[in-house]
């Protein structure tokens, strides 16, 4: 399995800071860590659910309604004007970060379910027939599985599942076993939200060209964790969302090649995407405007660009190395609590760790932990097939950010002592 570094760390945006980084300065940008829960200093470890945001992102939408705030493309007064330079900043910026072709091929979406839902009615449902086959894998987040059922379902095609392994791990020599030319597209997670685990990105789209498969890769989770050049990972698609990246929610985008998505039929129909219209027909907008129909979620773009501003100025490498390392600590020290469980346990991993604690309900733990001040996720994490092939009905999961520190691995560990402590 290729090491993380090389399929992310390719070149996307900025790498290198010029900066050294230090988490206690990193931490003092992040106006919420300075709250307590339950009286005890927040520990947040659910950062794979939605990042805290530094104050330069919760400025830029601030001043966006403060001083900017008007529709965009639409208007030539000044205010409309500067609305859509913010917007379109956070598109020009997100396409340097990934090292996209150009602007246009930069769709802005809701975030990563509503990009893959864009692929699967736009560029899949038009070529599929009875017979073809969608190929995902057992680790998919429920928004890279129910919209192939969906189009399944609308379609005749069949659903394929790549299994994995015990640790958590694809397959590989399976995967590689089911491609044929009846496979239409490929779906496959970055890093498993579930899991950590990092798949073989490039590899797996190596594979995929040989028989000229299309791989669409749900980047919800890798985004924040290290650097993603879309042109070197060999995807077709590439699907995330802001709220992951220290951004706002409601916005995410869809990468994919100019000419892919130029071959592609529009997928809402409304205003903004339509270059004239009679009663009788339409015709459409250019890209990316095709498939951006009404008005956009415009402070999300300009809370987008601040995000790239802060990850970038911060330098992926370094933010990747710290949460390695916080990663490392954090897999020795919860291995040494009595009856703690990892579901994924990966050789590649990255920003999760998933487990059970004897026989405690997740949920439970997870409500004792919180009056630790500890905010960790419980629950299948919208990847049932993971724990149905775990056998586990739940798992409570850590997930880290830039901002985690050892010491609150240490707070997390104490607390999941003293749970165990008070059930037996
Ligand atoms: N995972 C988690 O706690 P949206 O909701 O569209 O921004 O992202 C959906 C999504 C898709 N793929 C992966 C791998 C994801 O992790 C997520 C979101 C959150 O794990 C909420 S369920």
């Amino acid at each position: 399995m290729e090491p993380a570094t090389q399929s992310m760390d390719a070149g996307g945006g900025k790498l290198m800071s010029s900066k050294p980084f230090d988490v206690e300065t990193v931490r003092r940008d992040f106006p919420i860590l300075q709250r307590s829960v339950h009286g005890k200093p927040l520990v947040y470890f659910d950062t794979a659910a939605s990042a805290q945001r530094p104050l330069a992102v919760i400025e830029a939408t601030d001043s966006f309604y403060r001083e900017h705030n008007a529709n965009v493309h639409r208007g030539v007064h000044t205010l409309s004007q500067e609305a859509t330079d913010l917007y379109e900043a956070g598109r020009t910026k997100l396409a340097r970060f990934i090292n996209a072709g150009s602007e246009c091929e930069i769709v802005f979406t809701r975030g990563t379910t509503e990009s893959i839902n864009l692929v699967a009615q736009s560029y899949l449902r038009p070529k599929l027939n009875p017979g073809d086959e969608i190929l995902i894998t057992h680790m998919e987040h429920h928004s890279n599985i129910v919209p192939w059922q969906m189009l399944r379902d609308q379609t005749g095609a069949s659903l394929k599942v790549v299994p994995m392994n015990d640790r958590g791990e694809l397959k590989m020599d399976v995967l590689e076993s089911m491609l044929s030319e009846r496979v239409k597209l490929l779906g496959i997670v970055h890093i498993s939200n579930a899991l950590g685990t990092v798949n073989p990105v490039v590899e797996v789209c190596r594979l995929a060209r040989r028989f000229g498969i299309p791989v669409l890769v749900d980047g919800a989770q890798a985004m924040p964790h290290a650097a993603v050049d879309v042109q070197t990972l060999g995807c077709d698609f590439y699907c995330l969302s802001a709220h992951k990246m220290y951004g706002p929610t409601g916005i995410g985008a869809l990468w994919a090649r100019e000419a892919t998505l130029d071959a592609m039929p529009p997928w809402q129909g409304g205003g903004e995407m339509i270059s004239r219209v009679t009663f009788e027909e339409s015709t459409w907008n250019s890209l990316p405007a095709k498939f951006e129909a009404g008005t956009p979620n415009i402070a999300g773009g300009a809370g987008f660009a601040a995000a790239i501003d802060y990850l970038e100025s911060l330098g992926m490498k370094e933010i990747s190395a710290h949460e390695q390392r916080v990663l490392a600590y954090a897999t020795a020290r919860l291995n040494e609590v009595e009856d703690f469980r990892m579901i994924g346990t990966a050789r590649e991993k990255a920003g999760v760790i998933s487990f059970t604690l004897g026989d405690i309900h997740p949920h439970d733990l997870g409500t004792i932990i919180d009056h630790y001040g500890v905010a960790l996720r419980t629950g299948h994490h919208c990847a049932m097939p993971v724990m149905q092939f775990f056998n586990v009905p739940a798992t409570a999961r850590v997930s880290f950010g830039l901002y985690n520190t050892e010491q609150e691995v240490d707070v997390l560990v104490e607390a999941l002592r003293k749970t165990r402590e008070m059930f037996a």
